[in-house]
């Protein structure tokens, strides 16, 4: 028997050509290509009145420059909107290069194209471009007094604003025994690939095919719009996603504009042409995330069981909406996370600012919907001097209510409905893994070291595998290998190994003779894309499809080859045999030979090969309708997403005097159902812990009241390293399997981020005895909140009560 190598914790096939430096990035490509750089505003906000070229139009070796104007047919108008929506009554979308406003700085106003990229930047330095500077809206105050517009056609610079309601939210509150109100702030930040944004075309004037090598999340969104863009048929375009060096959600928004700007240089100079991005670029040119200001309100009863909630946030888009609502929108309805609240109303209001625009990084919104959550948990159990695990379970969905419906509208437009889920489960789990109830002792220990020590927890429900498709191709070889293409791309999740495991199941073959490609439409020409955790369900399912697709022609071919009865038929180690006849096997490489006629009508040594098996070899075992070869091709599209779950628990020490916040121990417990491998899991949740502890204690987009970013560079803006993260992240997992997939699972890409702001907040708290309500904090953050809780209060310097004080109130 073969081992089943799903569930596996089999290490990533990729991984060895990466870390030798075999691999072939964006950036690699295209040594004979022109370079493209891009003049960018220096301003926030402002017209354009003129733009001068004729300062670069002499240096050698610049072979072009194109504004606004040059642009023409569709790329002159405005880029997409991807995901309308109906509430985003006030949608707007940047031009390729700016038509005659900017908005942000760093937005892109011309394109010079030349012999190398050091020539190309000294001749955007060279483009004069004459502004009327307007005044910027920077922040969501600014941008909610509206005392200035960022567009002058958006009133209140109110892109969207939607409110959805379960239950009557209102009567709740006034009935709630106590209620408790929290205003709460989460910053800026971004996804920060090492590998920035890159593009490189290839014309090619003789078949008017147009071939794009792109560092993205999506290669046949890309295709899609270069085609559209360029007036091109979609077949004359072929997208070819290299080794991507992180993409965390900033590289799905397709198109970027430097994605259709090359290929139409490389088409219209008739020449290959690559843009790679700068890191200062990727600042300021690429997209944001997180900004958030929130009101909650809660009523409640004696046991911490929320009665009703409402809540207000603000949520800051910058200056476009080319991604729609689906941050807001996931904040508002995963906010519930795995709590039963039957009286619920939350509004949004997704707000212009002359700021980089915002778009979904790792996690999309959760984050901010978990924080508001989860502190408002905890603010409960401080009110009412209860154990804040039991406040959470007092308000669990319990796993016999599934599938449960919230009653809203999800980031698909499809129900908030549970699949699947054990929360108490999960909780249990993690309780255990921290030693939840040994952490007094531990504290009281510490404290008589004058030590200062908190422990934090957080939990989190996440809809995962949004649909509507992915597919898969698997293709045996007459070598026997398997060769397989699934139409989405691959930034580092272990795609490769991961799919090759289900494959190799399938179709009983050894993962060795299992290759995966992704992101290549000449391979997969229809894809969604990477993004939302949805690789592993859509994906997997799909290429698990298409592997039964071929084992059942395999079979069915090998059947009449071995005049048996497919059903009595098994593939192990890449044979086809009789079940509990060993002895008699044809290979899986011999079936592929006999699926394909032509194949086996001039090749000698494959009749030769298959001769003892078919009484006639001039006839090969397939049917009449049979297609040649042994490949299939199948797709999966779920009637909604699945949800995966999890809780995380920190323990920090804060330093008394320096307020310097030490890790001292993190333990996630992981739900995404069945894992096709821990492993992988694993790593995707310590990366995402990692980006988290980033959120939660040191990055943020540091604007000043121009609009100017002022930590535009990895010198300003505090990413963690590896001295930052956890050298030790304790997981634990629960399987609830999906019963909305034929695999039985959920996503897993974006867990490890999603709670981090919340549960650091919930420890720093513990430890200090102060409302946490705004993330990221930092040493001097935490030393100003002392110094104005010690102002507040009039106890002592040292720790304070976790109980509820004097700084919240209880209505
Ligand atoms: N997996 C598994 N068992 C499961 C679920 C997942 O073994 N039950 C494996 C999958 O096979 C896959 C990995 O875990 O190899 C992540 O799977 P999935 O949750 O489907 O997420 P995606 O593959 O769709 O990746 C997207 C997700 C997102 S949304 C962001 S953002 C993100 C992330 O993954 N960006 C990443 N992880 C990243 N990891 C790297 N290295 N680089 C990025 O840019």
């Amino acid at each position: 028997m073969m081992t089943r190598l799903f569930g596996a914790p089999i290490k990533r096939i990729e991984d060895p050509r990466l870390l030798r430096g075999q691999g072939a990035y964006l950036d690699d490509l295209g040594s004979d290509a022109l370079a493209a750089a891009f003049v960018r505003s220096p301003h926030a906000h402002g017209r354009i009145l003129d733009i001068d070229v004729s300062d670069a139009i002499d240096i050698d070796g610049l072979v072009a420059i194109y504004t606004y104007d040059d642009l023409p047919g569709p790329l002159a108008e405005p880029l997409p909107l991807l995901i309308p929506h109906p509430a985003l009554t006030q949608g707007r979308t940047p031009h390729a290069l700016a038509k005659d406003e900017v908005n942000h700085v760093g937005e892109a106003i011309a394109m010079v194209v030349a012999r190398d990229r050091y020539i190309a930047e000294d001749a955007a330095e060279r483009v004069v471009v004459h502004y009327a500077q307007l005044p910027p809206v920077v922040g969501i105050q600014a941008a909610r007094a509206a005392d200035r517009l960022v567009h002058d056609d958006v009133p209140g610079n109110l892109g969207a604003r939607m409110t959805q309601a379960i239950g009557d939210v209102d009567a709740a509150l006034a009935a709630a025994p106590h209620r408790l109100a929290l205003d709460l702030t989460v910053e800026r930040s971004a996804s920060m690939p090492l590998e920035g944004r890159g593009v490189l075309a290839r014309w090619d004037r003789d078949s008017k095919r147009l071939r794009v090598w792109t560092s993205t999340q999506t290669s046949t969104g890309v295709r899609a719009a270069v085609a559209a863009k360029l007036d091109l048929p979609l077949g004359a375009v072929e997208v070819i996603t290299p080794d991507v060096g992180g993409g965390f959600g900033v590289k799905i928004v397709h198109p970027w504009p430097e994605e259709v700007l090359v290929p139409f240089a490389a088409r219209a100079l008739d020449r290959p042409v690559k843009f790679t991005e700068d890191r200062r670029e990727h600042f300021v040119a690429s997209a944001h995330e997180r900004a958030q200001i929130q009101h909650v309100d809660v009523g409640f009863d004696d046991q911490g069981r929320i009665h009703g909630l409402d809540v207000r946030f603000w949520h800051d888009h910058g200056a476009y909406t080319p991604y729609g609502l689906i941050v807001p929108i996931i904040t508002s309805t995963q906010l519930l996370g795995p709590y039963r609240v039957h009286d619920y109303r939350v509004t949004f209001d997704s707000l212009y600012t002359n700021t980089v625009i915002v778009t979904p990084y790792r996690g999309a919104g959760r984050p901010q919907g978990v924080f508001a959550m989860e502190r408002t948990m905890d603010a409960i159990a401080r009110a009412l001097d209860l154990d804040r695990a039991d406040v959470r379970a007092a308000n669990f969905i319990q796993p016999e209510e599934m599938p449960y419906d919230h009653g809203l509208i999800f980031q698909d437009g499809r129900p908030l409905c549970y699949d699947s889920g054990d929360y108490p489960g999960t909780l249990a789990k993690l309780k255990a893994l921290i030693g939840w109830s040994d952490f007094e002792q531990f504290r009281a220990d510490a404290r008589a070291e004058g030590r200062r020590v908190g422990i934090g927890l957080a939990m989190y429900v996440e809809g995962t595998g949004v649909g509507p498709y992915e597919g898969g191709h698997v293709h045996v070889e007459t070598s026997g290998k398997v060769k397989v293409a699934t139409g989405l791309t691959s930034q580092g999740q272990g795609h490769q190994t991961a799919f090759a495991q289900i494959v190799a199941d399938e179709l009983g073959v050894a993962l060795e003779d299992v290759e995966v490609v992704t992101g290549d439409t000449r391979r997969f020409p229809y894809a969604v894309g990477t993004f939302a955790s949805r690789a592993a369900v859509m994906s997997g399912s799909a290429v698990a499809l298409a592997a039964r697709v071929v084992r059942q022609k395999a079979l069915r071919i090998a059947g009449e080859a071995l005049e048996a009865s497919p059903d009595d038929l098994e593939i192990v180690d890449g044979q086809v045999r009789v079940k509990g006849a060993p002895g008699v096997t044809i290979g899986l490489g011999t079936v592929a030979v006999l699926s394909n006629p032509l194949r086996y009508a001039f090749d000698e040594a494959s009749k030769a090969a298959t001769q003892f098996a078919i009484g006639n070899p001039d006839k090969p075992p397939v049917d009449e309708d049979d297609e040649p070869g042994l490949e299939g091709k199948d797709y999966y599209s779920p009637a909604q997403s699945t949800f995966a779950n999890g809780a995380h628990a920190v323990i920090v020490e804060t330093d008394p005097d320096t307020a310097e916040i030490k890790i001292l121990r993190y333990c996630v417990v992981h739900d995404c159902g069945n894992l096709i491998n821990p492993r992988i899991v694993e790593g995707q949740v310590h990366g995402g812990v990692a980006q988290g502890v980033g959120g939660a204690l040191y990055e943020r987009m540091v604007y000043d009241e121009h609009g100017q970013l002022l930590n535009a560079s990895f010198m300003d803006f505090l990413m963690p390293y590896v001295t930052e993260v956890p050298s030790a992240i304790e997981i634990d997992h629960l399987e609830t399997p999906s019963p909305l997939n034929p695999l039985g699972i959920k996503g897993a890409g974006e867990a490890g981020v999603i709670p981090s702001a919340a549960v650091f907040a919930s420890a720093i708290e513990d430890a200090e005895g102060i409302p946490i309500r705004a993330m990221p904090i930092s040493p001097s953050d935490l030393f100003t909140l002392r110094a104005r809780a010690d102002r507040l209060t009039s106890e002592r310097p040292g720790p304070r009560a976790p109980a509820a004080g004097p700084l919240e109130e209880i209505a």
